[in-house]
């Protein structure tokens, strides 16, 4: 679009035209747009977001991300017991509430165990096959805390 421009303007004439300045400006700024635009279509981008545990309880208590998003969780555990955060679908979910499990290391995405009054993150990102997945949910698997109602949904949209 700005080649078009460019050589429609007369070649070696080299006299200042506001008009064409202005225009040029223009296609700069719908380029700039449509480049930020085409990114959030994609759904590319990383985030970061804070998540609080207090008296046993997620804050906020949902999420929602595009598909393809790249999401940090820094998760504040102001509690003074130990508490878990566990992104997954229903498999993995049902898995870890029903197997002892280890402390979460964080060497797995989307998983990570949060000592008491400590701040830990993990990273996860949600894509396409994370959707088909089933009902997303983060959640605590630490006995008694699921049934509590330590878990929340994550809706993945397109
Ligand atoms: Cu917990």
């Amino acid at each position: 679009m700005i080649a078009r421009v460019g050589s429609g303007a007369g070649g070696g004439d080299r006299r200042p035209r506001p008009g064409l300045r202005r225009s040029l400006a223009t296609v700069a700024l719908v380029g700039l747009l449509a480049a930020c635009g085409h990114a959030q279509a994609n759904g590319r981008s990383h985030i970061t977001v804070d998540v609080t545990i207090h008296h046993s309880a997620f804050d906020p208590g949902s999420f929602e991300f595009d598909a393809g998003t790249t999401v940090t969780f820094v998760i504040h555990n102001t509690d003074p017991i130990a508490h878990e955060f566990i992104v997954g679908g229903p498999a993995l979910q049902y898995h870890i509430e029903h197997t002892a499990h280890p402390k979460h290391d964080g060497s797995v995405p989307g998983q990570i165990s949060i000592p008491p009054g400590t701040t830990r993150t993990t990273t996860y990102t949600f894509t396409q096959a994370t959707r088909n997945d089933g009902d997303m949910e983060f959640a605590c698997h630490i006995f008694g805390h699921y049934k509590y109602g330590m878990h929340g949904p994550i809706t993945v949209t397109e």
